[in-house]
Order: structure tokens, then sequence, then C-alpha cells
């Protein structure tokens, strides 16, 4: 092999990889977004313009550092009180933008690929994160519905997944999360503890020094 060959590889930023079971009901689909990506961060950008991205308070007091919007029947605010689903957006006072059907019909798709048809969301959860943004470890488990699974997808710039147990205190393994990499996770994984670690510096081609994470889930 020539050296070249040896360094293009090495400089391929994101490499051939295979989908992988994180957990029993758990699993990474690798790239399975990515021929759509163009079109879901268009779309992100239109539900932005109607639903701005925005730091939120956590009960706790402190301003989130990744900014998030919602689109769908329902969107995930927090405040002094706590977290909860919304059909209002409290920034705007209006509903959410609806969720593209482009949305729905690839988490329905990834849903079905990872063991869970008939998936049917009425929640998107938009994460952006700049660099030096993290997501502390946490439970999704503000939907009503603990059966429905929640699918993940994730744009631009990559981020170590954080991959924790049933408990808090279980050590969390890193798994890291390319542009257009989708994970499912239901059944007895659903209230597993997972968080996002620092996002690093970088440069993606089609959103610049940003990640963004779609998260569907039934809501209600
Ligand atoms: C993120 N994701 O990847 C944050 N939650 O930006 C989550 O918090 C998450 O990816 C539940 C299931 C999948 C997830
Ligand atoms: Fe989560």
């Amino acid at each position: 092999m020539k050296p070249h060959t040896i360094l293009l590889a090495l400089d391929s930023p994101e490499p051939a990889r295979r989908d992988v079971k994180l957990g029993t009901e758990t699993t990474l689909l690798a790239s399975f977004a990515a021929a759509h990506a163009s079109d879901l961060l268009e779309a992100i950008d239109a539900i932005a313009r109607r639903s701005p991205f925005r730091h939120m308070i956590t009960p706790g007091g402190w301003a989130m550092s990744v900014a998030m919007t919602s689109c769908g029947a329902f969107g995930w605010v927090t405040n002094p009180s706590g977290y909860r689903y919304d059909a209002v957006d409290p920034t705007t006072e209006q509903s959410w933008p609806p969720m593209p059907a482009l949305f729905s019909a690839l988490a329905a798709r990834a849903a079905s690929a990872s063991g869970f048809p008939g998936f049917s969301p009425d929640a998107c959860l938009i994460n952006r994160y700049q660099p030096g943004a993290h997501l502390s470890l946490h439970q999704d488990r503000d939907e009503q519905d603990l059966t429905a699974p929640v699918v993940s997808v994730s744009l631009g710039l990559p981020a170590n997944f954080l991959w924790g147990g049933q408990k808090r205190a279980v050590r969390p393994i890193r798994i890291p999360l390319w542009h257009g990499d989708v994970v499912v996770w239901g059944g007895v994984d659903r209230l597993t503890f997972h968080g996002v670690s620092r996002l690093a510096d970088g440069e993606h081609p089609l959103t610049g020094a940003l990640r963004y994470n779609l998260t569907f889930r039934k809501a209600r």
C-alpha cells in the first residue's frame, strides 16, 4: 500500500461503519439518514425561522449549553418547575411548526428497521450544539407512553454519546455518533441514562461548526 493510501483512509472523516447493537433493544444505524441530510437541515432552518433555537433554563436555574427547538404536535420545554411537553411554544406563544413528512417517515423507517414497527412520533426535539456544548447524563422520562422508542438522528459535527445504565451511578461508555447516524432505543433500554460529551471544535461541510440532533418521541 502506498503511503498516500493510508493517509487518505485516516483523513476520511467518516470511516465505513456497521450497524451496532448498543443494548438489547438499542440499535445504532450507521449513516442511516445521511442521504437525506441536506433536506433535513433545510427543514431545520425553516422550523427555526418560526420557532427559534433558545437556551432553556433548567429547574436548577442554569441556561442549557445546548440550544433547542421543537416541531410536531408537542415540544419539550423546561421552566422553573420542571420539564414537560407543551402544544404551545412559550417563546412564540404559537403552536410548534408541524413535523415535516420527511421527518416522521424517516423516524418510522428507522424504528421499523430496529424492531419497533408502527412508530408514529408526535414530538421532535431539535438540539443544536456549538463547540463546548454538552448534555449531562439523564433519562428520557417525560413521555406518557414509554412503550414507544426514541429515534435519534445526528447531523453535522461528530459527538461522543455517553451511554450508561439503568442507574445514574453506572459509568457510561462513549460511542461516537457521526453525521447521518441514527440511534433507536426502546423497550428494556428505554430509561437508560445517557448524555453527550462536550462538542469538540471542528468544521462540517454542511453545518459548519455545529452538530444537530433530532429526537423523535411519542409524548402523549
Ligand atoms: C443528543 N440525545 O444526541 C441528545 N435521548 O444530542 C438524547 O438525549 C437522546 O439521542 C434519548 C434517546 C436518544 C438520544
Ligand atoms: Fe435524551
